[in-house]
């Protein structure tokens, strides 16, 4: 049978996903929708057969054949309907980051280890990236010597008027914290953030650009702009610098032109286009691993780490200082 999945929050990622699940993913559909905005759920249901449509996600959760929990809400309001979705056994999708801070996350933790079983994958979907995936592979093989250094480039074209420094950090900072521990195999240990004179200040205070250095326990420095307001595209882009040699991802993707005595190509514009395939991929993977009672991709320590890396950024914002992470000892339940 097909799993019946509950999309929790239809922004413009949930209603993504609802057409991904609907229109890319084999072996699943959407069962039941909710979001605050009841019109919003309402449309994203409109064409989906047996589809219903809530505003409280622990109503959609136990809607007729629901067997699974997409969430896709924002941060703050995803440790209720995770607790909720351990509570029914479901296996769950997360959107990043997985709470908004790492007393809340432990929560989380807690109760999936309660339950005894991995439940929840985290949605990192860079890990599911084609160029991620190659990088992954090369650092792993061991090729290029010991990775020493990554630079890492994130810009968006722009960002809601509501974001904040600490969702610089919280919403896309925290991808390339994941992308490090993935990448490298090693927790962050420390970070400090610098910020350049700022090309735009928004109401809520956003300075913008702003850089970020964080540090390894493998003894790895890693660097990230981050350029949230950069008014010419969605671009994600990382170099790994090894002992004997560099590799660089996310340079260009896509058609190249040559006319009128100039080359180039398009950017993306947002998230949603760059890593259409990587959501596509990432979201089979979780349907397949979900149908085996299994998680097979990101999970909760990932996103604990991922949140803990965070509140060192958030701290290190503020204060101007190198902030250590603070870490609880790995549960043997999450495995190495
Ligand atoms: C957003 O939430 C994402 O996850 C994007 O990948 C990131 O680039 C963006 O800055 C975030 O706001």
């Amino acid at each position: 049978a097909q799993l019946g999945v509950a999309v929790i929050g239809i922004g413009k990622m949930g209603a993504d996903h609802v057409r991904r699940i609907e229109e890319v993913i084999s072996g699943a559909r959407v069962a039941a929708v909710a979001d605050p905005d009841r019109d919003r759920a309402a449309a994203a249901a409109a064409r989906i057969e047996g589809c219903t449509v809530h505003t409280d996600p622990v109503a959609a959760m136990a809607a007729p054949g629901v067997g699974a929990v997409l969430i896709a809400s924002p941060g703050p309001a995803h440790e209720a309907a995770l607790l909720a979705a351990l509570e029914r056994d479901l296996p769950v999708l997360c959107e990043k980051p997985l709470t908004p801070d790492a007393e809340a996350a432990l929560r989380v933790l807690a109760a999936e280890r309660k339950l005894g079983r991995r439940r929840i994958q985290v949605g990192f979907m860079r890990r599911y990236d084609a160029e991620y995936i190659q990088l992954a592979r090369l650092l792993a093989d061991g090729d290029l010597g010991r990775p020493l250094m990554l630079h890492c480039r994130h810009r968006n074209l722009s960002v809601h008027p509501y974001f904040t420094n600490e969702m610089l950090i919280n919403d896309s900072v925290s991808h390339e914290f994941d992308a490090a521990r993935w990448l490298l195999g090693e927790e962050i240990t420390a970070v400090r953030v610098y910020r350049p004179t700022p090309a735009s200040v928004t109401d809520t205070g956003l300075s913008d650009p702003q850089f970020v250095v964080f540090e390894t326990d493998g003894g790895v420095v890693v660097d990230v702009e981050i350029f949230v307001n950069s008014g010419f595209g969605y671009q994600v882009q990382a170099e790994a610098v090894c002992a004997h040699g560099t590799a660089r991802i996310g340079e260009a993707h896509g058609l190249l032109t040559n006319t009128a005595g100039r080359w180039g190509g398009a950017i993306a514009p947002d998230f949603i286009t760059r890593f259409a395939d990587a959501y596509d991929r990432e979201v089979q993977d979780w349907v397949d691993a979900a149908r085996r009672d299994e998680v097979t991709g990101p999970g909760v320590w990932d996103g604990y780490a991922a949140v803990a890396a965070c509140a060192a950024g958030i701290e290190a914002q503020r204060t101007g200082r190198r902030v250590p992470v603070e870490m609880i000892e790995r549960p043997a339940f999450y495995g190495r």
